[in-house]
């Protein structure tokens, strides 16, 4: 593979391990965890995974000689700056358990392993991908592992490779499946373990053990660099309203991280849209108020930040939508053979008239994408909906408003943008290509361990990473019972942005601010060599979470 000047350099990088990690290391129980709602449901479902305690790695001063042990791992969901480092820590996790030991890569996600596609992960393989972006080393898929004879084919193939131990690196459904996995292979004492690491660049995927999910740091100072661009080109020509959508299926944490970084005129936080019960037009309005304020200082220029969730947060789409799984997961047999155009129909006809009308007020295409579109988990695939467009147009119309009463009398041009796929691959920060490794590294002592059900987890994230604490953490300690396609489901609970939360209690204080006068910041490119303050620092999200603690 021909590599470039700076791919070259960065392979070189060794990440830094958090110190307990770098001799031999004992696992030492905490208490016995409970899940975080529904606990009597969430036991009976996980009989033999529930209640385990959580676990914190410490030096161990009289280690036992390891055994090999041959490990397979999936990359599952979309991709997150990171993942390959994750997957170096883990391969030299269990070198380090033994020089004899194994590491199998399943192809395209949870699918390999039910299709049995796998190949095995050499030290020359490894070598290759060391702290690059991507998930191309053995690629990823949304495949959702829910099935039993899923599991048995999964079984199958392990059993034929010799694998004891399976790491699922994935986000808040595929960490459910590893779960699910986990509690069937011990329910019929198959031998596996399975372990899960926190992934996904939307950062809904943490609480109180698991400080975040890898690849938010990287992803969005690749995005906020960008945004900085295009506010200095908008502050330059101050012609244009850029309506810029941020990635984040349902969590604005990606576009509040980015406004604090870059300090745009307006970003829209979702989870405030719902708490103050806003429809549309009332997101519209408080756009176009602002576009008419700047504009009466002659500014008609301006950033809006938009998270890609928006539409499934305001509350009247959201009930439509909840509606809409349900006709969909009630009516999955009778509406097998539908075309698009019959299945509209039939969902239109079985809306109840609240939910009918507020379809009938949306655009044709976004009403379309609504009824039709849902990935293989039952989400809607928001990041096909182009909300960005939808708000610029309804505020051109808004303001035409305003101009005819006398309330606007600037211009308006609007520009449009959407961050999310252009981040998820970038070369991983320093921080995220030192914590990936440090999952892996500790997934690989999880299985030394001999637990199944756990999700690695290195915290202290704040601190320089040699302090970081690593250990595991019960998957079910996670879950809640949520309404999935139709039908109530154990699944880990979506971090939100909390508006009593640190990150946004700083936003909200600056933004009016931030509204009115031009106070962007431009934080340029990721640097990964240079000095610590601009090379090592951790997302401002993590760092106002944890300012004092
Ligand atoms: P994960 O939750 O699997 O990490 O994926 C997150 C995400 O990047 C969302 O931000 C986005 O809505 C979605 O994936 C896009 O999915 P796809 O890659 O299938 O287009």
């Amino acid at each position: 593979m021909k590599k470039s000047p700076l791919q070259k350099a960065r392979a070189a990088y060794k990440p830094k391990l958090p110190v307990v990690l770098t001799g031999a290391v004992k696992a030492v129980e905490g208490k016995p965890t409970q899940s975080v709602a529904n606990q009597e449901e969430i036991h009976q479902l996980f009989p033999n995974t529930y209640g385990l305690p959580e676990l914190k790695f410490e030096k161990n001063a009289n280690p036992t000689a390891g055994k090999p042990v041959n490990v397979g791992v999936i990359l599952s969901g979309g991709q997150a700056p990171g993942g390959h480092n994750v997957i170096c820590g883990l391969f030299d996790g269990i070198k380090k358990i033994h020089r004899d030991s194994r590491l199998f890569g399943f192809l395209m996600g949870p699918g390999g392993l039910v299709d049995h596609k796998y190949i095995e992960l050499t030290s020359a393989i490894i070598d290759e991908y060391r702290n690059t972006g991507g998930f191309d080393i053995i690629g990823s898929g949304r495949t959702k592992l829910e099935e039993k004879e899923q599991f048995d084919k999964g079984l199958e193939i392990c059993k034929e490779l010799g694998i004891t131990a399976l790491v699922i690196i994935g986000g808040d459904d595929s960490n459910t499946n590893a779960a699910v996995l986990a509690e069937y292979y011990k329910s019929i004492g198959a031998g596996i373990q399975v372990i899960g690491c926190p992934k996904t660049i939307d950062g809904d995927l943490k609480n109180e053990c698991i400080e975040t999910s890898f690849g938010f740091d990287t992803a969005t100072k690749v995005y906020s660099e960008v945004i900085g661009n295009i506010q200095r080109d908008c502050n330059s020509a101050k012609k244009y309203w850029h309506f810029i959508k941020l990635m984040g299926r349902s969590a604005s944490h990606i576009a509040l991280e980015c406004a604090l970084q870059t300090q745009p005129n307006i970003c829209i936080i979702s989870e405030e849209v719902e708490a103050k019960d806003m429809t549309l037009d009332d997101v519209v309005n408080s756009i176009a108020d602002v576009v008419a304020a700047r504009a009466n200082y002659g500014n008609n220029f301006g950033t809006v930040l938009v998270p890609e969730g928006l539409i499934e947060f305001i509350p009247a789409i959201k009930r439509l939508i909840a509606e809409l799984n349900n006709i969909l997961a009630e009516n999955k047999e009778a509406t097998a053979g539908f075309d698009a155009d019959e299945l509209e129909k039939f969902i239109s006809s079985h809306l109840s008239e609240e939910n009918a009308a507020t379809l009938r007020s949306l655009p044709a295409n976004v009403a379309r994408q609504l009824m039709l579109d849902r990935d293989p988990h039952g989400n809607v695939q928001v990041s096909l909906i182009e909300t960005e467009k939808l708000l610029s147009e309804m505020v051109g119309k808004r303001l035409q408003t305003l101009a005819a009463e006398g309330k606007f009398t600037g211009k308006y041009s609007a520009l449009h943008h959407f961050f999310g796929y252009e981040g998820r691959c970038a070369d991983p920060s320093n921080f995220d290509a030192d914590y990936c490794y440090a999952l892996g590294f500790n997934a690989a002592c999880l299985i030394n361990a001999g637990v199944t059900g756990y999700m690695s987890s290195i915290r202290n994230l704040v601190k320089p990473s040699v302090q970081w604490i690593a250990g595991g953490i019960p998957i079910t300690m996670m879950m809640n019972i949520e309404r999935r396609n139709g039908a109530d489901k154990p699944v880990i609970q979506k971090a939100l942005v909390r508006l009593d939360g640190a990150p946004f209690l700083k936003f909200a204080a600056q933004r009016d601010d931030w509204a009115m006068n031009t106070c962007y910041i431009y934080p340029g490119p990721i640097q990964y060599f240079g000095p610590t303050e601009v090379c090592d620092q951790p997302s401002l999200t993590l760092r106002y979470e944890h300012q004092g603690k």
